[in-house]
């Protein structure tokens, strides 16, 4: 069902059954769009805070992009709706709404673009969707081929529906100067403050193509009519009926007689998207419907240049080609578009934002360092950071970002020290910033040591960290409310935070000064109070509420054990060997299944109302112990910190899915979502199934993960740290790394009679383990003599 072509650079779908929900996605700087292999689509475009231009049958909740996505029969989507105008025969591509059995079924994804050929009553009917790189546009590009001996007369029908946009007003109507069908929905509202800033939001949705239609239609209920969606009342007529949409739910639907000899194809260009108004839509015809085969095909080119700026820095070439396609040509993709835009959000949260732009610091760093500086400058003067970044003017702390959360901080000099390694500037320490309440200005390094400070005392009489209403788990929302509960993975992050910053300090002072011993000594005390008060026989807590109850534990019959804790336990250095033995017993035995580890299990079937709302999901779903993949990546990350190479790379394939266990996935190996149903006891036959959703921070520490730990190229002040850890079946492998402006083409091979790693750059032994001698613009060869077996 699936063909894996140019190794991974391109991925078909053979059927629109098997995987039903499997889709790709395209992104600019102003929109984004997923759209599955039936014809589905959810797009999002920055007006300037990311909005909807078209909508389902009902009134939608205004919501950010969302696992498990349930598709239907009036859920927006993309159709092209092809009629025999002879015999009456009606068929859609690419598969909805008529769902007619097809002779060929082809979704094709490219980094680049989007496509579908199908095949049926001897049409091959392709279309491919491309984006331009800086307007909200969709670019689609329609062709038909008669693959039969007679002449066809045919009718084309796009069939883009807007739907139910505003209980205010709408409508629709086609505009024959522009050929296209305009849609108009006025945003609905009641205070008089909205109608002021609604003002920027786009009205119109528009369909233009570059031929003038035959007919069109409007109104989706007479489109649909009686026939319904598999086969609309309107398309039965040899014309629709050309009606204007007064105050009903706005389609766009047009009609396109075409007459084709054998062997004959025809192409049609069309752009769909939001417009202010029809000079606007004037304009974009202009733009790209005037010669659009050319304008269409310099589109895929542009697009290809937009994503060859975020190449990141890593080619590898593997024993697993399911692991090297993905990270040869999807992993950067994935990481760029969380760092050039941001999940689309003007007001990323603060986390969200430090770790997806920790992964720019590979693809582009100068993005990375800005970020720093723009997050720092928004802390407050006590050390705190806000819940969420604002990017833009008129940008304002919404939803999640109203909730307080107390890691934020936390984040600062993990993500920081992944810039610094990457790029060794030190000197982004030394740079004065203000705060968002005093204009008093202090150096990076001072803001991020008050960040420190204020996790230092931001913790209770036991020396553990208050979670208030969430800590790196949004939902778990009333451990902590009452302002008394704690949270064991903070304080062993903070505890890991402290720690990393002192070793940053020191990188860059070259002295220990008091306030870094401090620093340590607190960390010390951290890890003792968790170690104190929150193990629970073979593994950590997860914390402790408001009334006391120490929770995630043998005690309980949900919510046993938590994954978080115990990784975070060997980062900070708070577990013992003794300890490490029971946890990894602990997480193998509750928590491993073959799609990867589940966050937490049991997952909770029932309101527990001292830990709150993630008990309410439901159980294997998102934080309530579904395979989460930032959690695993977390965990992937720890397990190398402690030498558990292979039970690591293990858990970095089970991210990906893999022909094998696709069907149970549903997904296509072009992103890692943020999670895998879990509850694998549980519920086993959901188990393994994605979530869709490709915002996710793992791909940020996946790309660090491989950097750093598993073919150990990690940067440093002094140059490149060559520390593999490669699974001990690898005999050979090959990487590109690309590190400060030099290219590293390093070779890593399996020896009998060595005992330790020994490394040549161009012949020559290397000191140290440490490239230092290399120069921007040229390229090395680097081996790497392994012992073998040695993880
Ligand atoms: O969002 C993520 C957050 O963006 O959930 C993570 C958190 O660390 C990230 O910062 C774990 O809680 O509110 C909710 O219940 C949702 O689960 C969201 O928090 C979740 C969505 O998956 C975002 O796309």
């Amino acid at each position: 069902i699936l063909d894996c072509q140019s190794q991974g650079a391109k991925y078909v779908l053979k059927s629109p059954t098997s995987l039903p929900n499997a889709g790709g996605f395209l992104w600019n700087q102003q929109m984004l769009i997923q759209a599955n292999c039936r014809g589905y689509a959810i797009a999002q475009f920055m007006q300037p805070d990311a909005g909807k231009y078209v909508s389902g049958p009902a009134l939608e909740a205004k919501t950010f992009m969302q696992p498990e996505q349930p598709y239907y029969a009036n859920h927006p989507g993309r159709f092209f709706y092809i009629k025999d105008n002879a015999t009456g025969e009606l068929f859609s591509a690419p598969y909805e709404p008529v769902r007619a059995p097809l002779a060929r079924f082809e979704f094709i994804n490219e980094a680049h673009q989007i496509s579908w050929l199908v095949e049926c009553q001897q049409l091959r009917v392709t279309l491919c969707l491309r984006l331009p790189t800086e307007t909200a546009i969709e670019c689609w590009q329609f062709s038909v081929e008669n693959l039969s001996d007679n002449a066809r007369d045919i009718s084309v029908y796009p069939y883009f529906p807007i739907g139910y946009r505003s209980w205010m007003n709408q409508s629709g109507q086609y505009n024959s100067e522009l050929n296209a069908v305009v849609c108009r929905s006025i945003e609905p509202y009641q205070k008089v403050a909205d109608y002021f800033k609604n003002q920027s939001l786009h009205e119109l949705t528009f369909l233009a193509c570059e031929r003038s239609a035959d007919s069109w239609e409007t109104r989706q209920h007479e489109f649909e009519g009686e026939g319904g969606l598999h086969n609309p009342s309107a398309i039965q007529n040899t014309t629709l009926a050309n009606g204007q949409a007064n105050y009903c739910t706005p389609t766009a639907v047009m009609q396109f007689k075409l007459k084709l000899n054998q062997g004959q194809s025809e192409k049609l260009h069309f752009i769909f998207g939001p417009a202010k108004n029809s000079e606007q839509i004037s304009k974009y015809k202009k733009q790209f419907l005037n010669n659009a085969e050319q304008t269409f095909a310099q589109l895929g080119e542009q697009y290809q240049a937009y994503l060859a700026q975020g190449e990141g820095v890593l080619q590898v070439s593997t024993p697993e080609p399911e692991f090297d396609a993905y990270v040869n040509h999807w992993m950067a993709r994935q990481l760029y578009y969380h760092g050039d835009v941001n999940r689309l959000t003007t007001d990323p949260q603060t986390r969200n934002y430090l770790q997806d732009n920790m992964g720019m610091s590979y693809i582009k760093p100068t993005t990375t360092r800005d970020a720093f500086v723009r997050a720092l400058s928004q802390q407050k003067s006590t050390g705190e950071m806000p819940d969420g970044i604002l990017l833009t003017a008129g940008a304002e702390l919404k939803y999640i970002n109203q909730v307080p959360h107390t890691d934020h901080c936390v984040w600062l000099p993990i993500c920081l020290q992944a810039y610094l390694d990457e790029t060794g500037d030190y000197a982004l320490l030394d740079s004065l910033l203000p705060f968002s309440d005093s204009e008093q200005l202090l150096s990076v390094s001072e803001h991020i040591s008050l960040a420190m400070h204020w996790l230092d005392k931001s913790r209770d009489e036991r020396g553990l960290s208050y979670i208030n209403q969430g800590d790196w788990c949004d939902p778990m929302n009333m451990v902590g409310y009452q302002g008394k509960g704690v949270s064991v993975w903070l304080s062993l992050a903070s505890a890991y935070a402290l720690k990393l910053w002192t070793q940053i300090l020191q990188e860059h002072l070259g002295t220990t000064k008091p306030e870094m011993v401090f620093f340590n000594q607190q960390a010390e005390l951290m890890n003792q109070a968790v170690n104190q008060h929150c193990w629970a026989d073979s593994w950590f807590a997860r914390g402790i509420t408001d009334a006391g109850r120490v929770f995630a534990t043998q005690a309980d019959k949900e919510g046993k054990i938590f994954l978080n804790p115990q990784s975070w336990a060997w980062l900070s250095g708070a577990a013992d060997a003794r300890q490490t033995g029971l946890m990894l017993t602990a997480i193998e035995q509750q928590l491993h299944t073959p799609y990867g580890v589940m966050m937490l299990a049991p997952g909770y079937t029932a309101m527990v109302e001292d830990i709150g709302r993630v008990t309410q999901k439901f159980p294997g779903t998102a934080e309530n112990g579904s395979v989460y993949n930032h959690a695993s990546a977390f965990y992937i990350y720890s397990l190398y910190h402690i030498g558990q190479a292979d039970l690591a790379f293990e858990q970095l394939l089970k991210m990906l899915p893999k022909q094998q266990d696709m069907l149970q996935r549903g997904q296509l190996p072009l992103f890692i979502p943020n999670y895998y149903r879990g509850a694998y006891y549980q519920f086993p036959d959901e188990a393994g199934k994605s979530s869709q959703l490709f915002n996710t921070g793992t791909v940020a520490w996946y790309y660090r993960i491989l950097l750093e730990q598993l073919f150990g190229v990690r940067g440093s002040k002094k140059g490149l740290i060559i520390k593999p850890q490669l699974p001990s079946h690898w005999n050979t492998a090959t990487i590109q790394r690309r590190f400060r402006g030099a290219l590293f083409t390093i070779e890593y091979q399996r020896m009998v009679g060595i005992t330790e790693q020994q490394v040549f750059v161009d012949n020559s032994p290397v000191e140290a383990q440490c490239i230092s001698d290399f120069s921007a613009g040229n390229h090395y060869q680097v081996t790497v003599n392994l012992p073998i077996g040695l993880q």
